[in-house]
């Protein structure tokens, strides 16, 4: 590191060997998410977040050109990782040669920012420098950086600052605050802290500073500043980030994982599609494949229907989502990747107008058949599963309305070879409270249409859940409520290294605990309950009641699998295993009652985790 001194100080190592202590516990301390409040911005910095809504986040580094392979074996998981003891454990004298070979000669500044903008989305935020400690753009704070290290002597952050300029679109740099595999002093995992000889103090003022400050300074307007897990990092740190912030990029929003709940904006836990409303500025970051840097095996491409569906979810909770690519280390971002964002940029183009500077679904939830955005009178019905009967039921709208219809209407004539004039939409109002729509019998937009609902005022709403008549309803656990015998909580858990998976859930199960969600059923009839939860060998043969239309239906928890001892997790946390088992044919009136659901018998190690509940009509 230039200009770098470190003093060879062991007492001085404190601060990182608790943070690296602390990585091993909890991911959500770790991203710094529990500390953060969702909060919204005294000053209008955030209209243009609130704006936006879609990005593209970029992982890409040294790492890159292992695309997760190491002397001949692939390492799943998060290949940025590799470095890592949980993946090949590379020494960092070994893994350092990468940057001798780093010469990404495909890069190519001005397709990636095309790419972007053709997908719709608003702005790139990109790994100016990830965990390993590589600076992708000219530091002169460390000699660990593309231009002295590598043979590229390119800046690819100058050249994609420029490129996102002429194309008018925001850029964001994520920078790894906390953890830096490279240097002494840093706040890495527990396997680099036993050989650390300096403090988190020193590399903070000597690499962390300045680095901030170069990309701060030489790259032009900056929107976005993406710090990541900040773990136990002082709150006197994040402040002094927010103060370079504040002085060279006034403009500019940080996001919740600078740590100690300083952060403007809220990002959830990686592929955390959230399924209730969150208020204030907050994203979504999630994948088009699973791992966040380039893995040669991972083939596991988001489907352009998949992408626009949860893009579609995220805002209507009220949140931006912003999807990762991983190019290689020539720097190619994988064809797969490109064909789906531009698929779902295509849907963009002709649906924008539903997702652009849209809010939240006053309804608070996915509906059976889709989602709901809204801006101002007008409510978005965004229809991704087209229903066989060619009706929609939404439940609880109060206003009257105005007008239905779908946005951009097809043109009547020939689509994909099938004559058709049928674009309308129309809609009647019972007195039950519920509205239905009744549309084209052939979905006239591929992967999700949508209707424009024009209301007589702002929405008002009954949120209570709607049971309906003709797609399956989902009922997640977060919408139950428990007494003081059961808890609505949340489980997170890892698959292969690094994919984090999450839950909602409810657990913690006493006898006398007790669940409830109230619900609105459209029509009296049949409909298959099916539930969803995850369980182990101690709560294997527990017995649990479901109580709808006033009827007990009994189920015995049968092991679903769920490992305490698994290798798999780090820092004792459990590999959850979720099933979805029908469990009974159920009689259910119509109108407003309650689902209870209540242990039948003696609870042993703390119950089931349950998941949702499922009720799908018969038809
Ligand atoms: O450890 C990183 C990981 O490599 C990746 O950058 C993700 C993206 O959110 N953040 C951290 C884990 O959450």
């Amino acid at each position: 590191m230039k200009k770098i001194t470190f003093a060879i100080a062991a007492a001085l190592m404190t601060s990182s060997v608790l943070a690296a202590d602390k990585s091993e516990n909890s991911m959500d301390e770790m991203w710094g998410e529990n500390t953060v409040i969702h909060k919204t911005l005294s000053d209008d910095r955030g209209a243009w977040f609130k704006e936006d809504k879609y990005s593209m986040f970029i992982h890409w580094g040294l790492y890159s050109m292992t695309g997760g392979e190491w002397k001949g074996k692939t390492y799943y998981g998060i290949a940025e990782w590799l470095m890592s003891p949980n993946m090949a454990d590379i020494p960092k004298e070994e893994y350092k040669k990468l940057a001798g070979k780093f010469n990404p000669t495909d890069f190519d500044a001005k397709a990636w920012v095309k790419l972007a903008v053709d997908s719709g989305m608003k702005n790139i935020v990109i790994t100016a420098k990830h965990h390993d400690g590589f600076a992708m753009y000219d530091s002169a704070a460390s000699e660990y950086d593309v231009i002295d290290a590598s043979p590229y002597k390119r800046d690819p952050m100058k050249e994609l600052a420029l490129e996102c300029q002429k194309a008018g679109i925001g850029l964001g740099f994520y920078y790894s605050q906390n953890q830096d595999w490279y240097e002494q002093g840093s706040a890495a995992i527990g396997w680099t802290s036993s050989r650390q000889t300096n403090s988190f103090e020193d590399y903070f003022n000597h690499k962390v500073v300045p680095q901030v400050q170069e990309l701060l300074s030489n790259y032009g307007p900056i929107a976005t500043v993406w710090f990541d897990t900040p773990g136990k990092m002082s709150k006197e740190h994040s402040m002094r980030l927010v103060e370079i912030t504040k002085e060279l990029q006034p403009n500019a929003l940080i996001n919740s994982r600078i740590g100690n709940g300083v952060g403007d904006f809220m990002t959830l836990g990686d592929h955390h599609i959230s399924d209730t409303n969150h208020t204030g500025l907050w994203e979504t970051i999630d994948t088009t494949n699973n791992s966040w840097s380039y893995a040669w095996y991972d083939q596991n491409w988001k489907t352009s229907r998949k992408i626009v569906n949860s893009l579609i979810t995220t805002v209507g909770r009220g949140g931006s989502y912003m999807l990762n690519v991983g190019p290689d280390g020539k720097g190619n971002i994988p064809q797969k990747a490109q064909q789906n964002l531009l698929g779902a940029g295509q849907w963009l183009k002709e649906n924008g107008e539903a997702i652009y500077g849209a809010d939240a679904s006053p309804w608070g939830r996915i509906q059976p058949w889709g989602d709901v955005s809204v801006k101002g009178n007008k409510l978005y019905l965004h229809v991704s599963k087209w229903p066989r009967e060619n009706e929609i039921y939404l439940s609880g709208l109060k206003n009257n309305i105005v007008s239905v219809g779908l946005l951009n209407p097809i043109e009547t004539g020939f689509l994909d070879g099938v004559f058709s004039d049928d674009n309308e939409v129309s809609f009647e109002k019972a007195s039950s409270g519920w509205t239905v729509f009744t549309l084209p019998k052939e979905q006239p937009k591929e992967l999700s249409t949508t209707i424009v609902v024009e209301l007589e005022g702002e929405p008002q709403v009954d949120a209570t859940i709607g049971i309906d008549p003709i797609q399956t309803t989902y009922l997640s656990s977060v919408f139950s409520k428990c007494n003081s015998g059961c808890k609505n909580s949340h489980s997170r858990w890892m698959e292969k290294f690094g994919e984090w998976k999450f839950a909602e859930n409810i657990t913690s199960w006493k006898d006398s605990g007790k669940a409830v969600w109230q619900v609105d059923v459209a029509k009296a009839g049949e409909y298959t309950l099916e539930v969803e939860y995850s369980a182990d060998d101690v709560v294997d043969y527990s017995e649990w009641y479901f109580t709808l239309g006033g009827k007990d239906y009994a189920m015995e928890a049968i092991d679903s699998g769920n490992r305490h001892n698994s290798k798999r997790q780090k820092g004792g946390r459990t590999l959850m295993r979720f099933h979805t088992i029908p469990l009974a044919l159920v009689d259910l009136p119509a109108g407003k009652q309650e689902i209870v659901v209540r242990p039948k018998s003696e609870v042993t190690g703390g119950g089931i985790f349950l998941r949702s509940i499922s009720l799908k009509p018969v038809k």
